[in-house]
């Protein structure tokens, strides 16, 4: 298999070092491969996935992947592709977050396959230790001021002002490729094209300390993700799609997928499945077609949920999903009500013996007991699916999910879950 040309044709690559090098070393055998995750949150999102599963595609090819967690440059704050300052967190939170972080990337590469295990480390192992006489008399000579105030992160920032802190970022991360060169024999080193800058300084690096300074070492940027309508990727009205399933629910997580752009469904399904390109094709065709259908959507969420949140986990997001636009809340679980109703406004009613009128106002539905009125008149009101038009029902009167829910519907689509306690 040719994973360049995999790549290429999945849109992939942005950047590379020399190509024809970088073609004929991944030729001749296996080697290893780098691309760091910084600890600036407790979880992973959607946007590191791509690299993730970048990673992932080159073991799949017989290639060696080493998934590497900043807990030393997360101390620190890569200025690439951010527009001011970072605010330092304290080294209890960053460790804290390391460690969740290297438990998700844990879940997506292989670590028992006799060839070409995964290896995670953390850069605290060899930063944490540093000396800083040594640093810079070791290290720092090998970078040119010149070359680091030409860098994009730096030079974006200059104006607007950047720590010597910030500043000294990318040397930290090329010392950190040449201690996994020396290491592991790391070859190569992956990241979004928001790393060019890094990746080079490090390879100049390892080629300088070198003893015979040809040493031949390898870059490779993918693409950031766009969407076509302008919205940042990986962001809904609610926040940042995480792939912690407590953070951002399977159910939620495959809404996200099944609500992408026929403009961008095909790009998709290249970067973030392993569905062959014949296939991805064929999807593609059917988008043409007969778009209302939304196979491709289909598909490209079954695949990304089964991958991060597992089989289970999306047969219960499908499920949902299927109750909730298809009719059918009766068949949910009181954990699916939760999961699927998990950002809607929701209210816990103590005493259920009142009327509708009232339910209206006291779950927010409606601010007050005259537009209660109106909207269940206007037959804008459904529970559990039902259209209620009869302002004197009472909540007694109604059914509910798993003997404690109900779910108010206004209109087409605002949604309220209320609790009996
Ligand atoms: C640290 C030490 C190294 C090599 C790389 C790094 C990290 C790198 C960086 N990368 C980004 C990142 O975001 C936070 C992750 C969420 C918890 O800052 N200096 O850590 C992103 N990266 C993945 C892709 C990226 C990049 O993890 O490279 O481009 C996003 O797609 O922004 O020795």
């Amino acid at each position: 298999m040719d994973i360049f040309k995999d790549l290429q044709e999945r849109g992939l690559v942005y950047q590379h070092t020399d190509e024809l090098a970088l073609r004929k070393r991944l030729e001749a055998g296996p080697l290893t491969l780098y691309c760091g995750f910084d600890p600036t949150a407790d979880s992973l999102h959607i946007g590191s996935l791509l690299p993730i599963l970048v990673l992932k595609r080159f073991q799949l090819a017989g290639h060696k992947p080493i998934a590497l967690v900043g807990g030393g440059t997360g101390l620190i704050g890569d200025p690439s592709g951010k527009a001011s300052e970072r605010v330092l967190n304290p080294k209890e939170v960053v460790d804290q977050w390391a460690y969740k972080i290297k438990q998700q990337l844990e879940q997506f590469l292989d670590f028992e396959t006799e060839e070409n295990p995964a290896i995670v480390a953390n850069n605290y192992e060899w930063l944490g230790s540093l000396q800083v006489i040594e640093f810079l008399r070791d290290i720092g000579k090998n970078f040119p001021l010149g070359t680091m105030l030409a860098k994009d992160s730096v030079e974006a920032r200059m104006s607007k002002g950047i720590s010597y802190t910030e500043f000294s970022y990318m040397i930290l991360q090329s010392y950190d490729y040449l201690k996994l060169n020396e290491l592991y024999d790391c070859e190569m080193q992956v990241g979004g094209s928001d790393q060019w800058g890094n990746i080079t300084v490090g390879i100049d690096l390892i080629r300088r300390m070198s003893v015979d300074q040809v040493k031949e070492i390898h870059g490779l940027t993918m693409p950031l993700v766009t969407k076509s309508d302008g919205v940042k990727f990986g962001k809904t009205e609610s926040g940042t799609v995480w792939l912690d399933a407590e953070k951002t629910s399977p159910y939620k997580f495959y809404q996200f997928w099944m609500n992408t752009d026929d403009r961008d469904v095909i790009k998709f399904l290249k970067y973030f499945t392993f569905i062959p390109m014949e296939e991805i094709n064929e999807l593609a065709e059917g988008v043409e077609k007969e778009p209302e259908k939304r196979r491709a959507q289909r598909v490209l969420a079954t695949e990304v949920t089964k991958l991060v949140h597992g089989q289970d986990a999306l047969k219960r997001a499908e499920k949902i999903s299927g109750a909730l636009f298809g009719g059918g809340l009766r068949n949910l679980s009181a954990a699916e009500i939760e999961e699927g109703f998990s950002d809607v406004p929701s209210a816990t009613i103590e005493n259920p013996e009142i009327g509708l009128i009232d339910l209206l106002v006291l779950g927010g539905v409606v601010s007050s007991k005259r537009q209660a009125r109106e909207a269940i008149v206007s037959g804008a009101i459904y529970i559990n699916d039902v259209r209620h038009t009869d302002v004197e029902t009472t909540v007694p009167q109604l059914e509910r999910l798993d003997g404690k829910y109900l779910v108010i519907r206004r209109g087409k689509k605002n949604y309220y879950l209320i609790k009996f306690s």
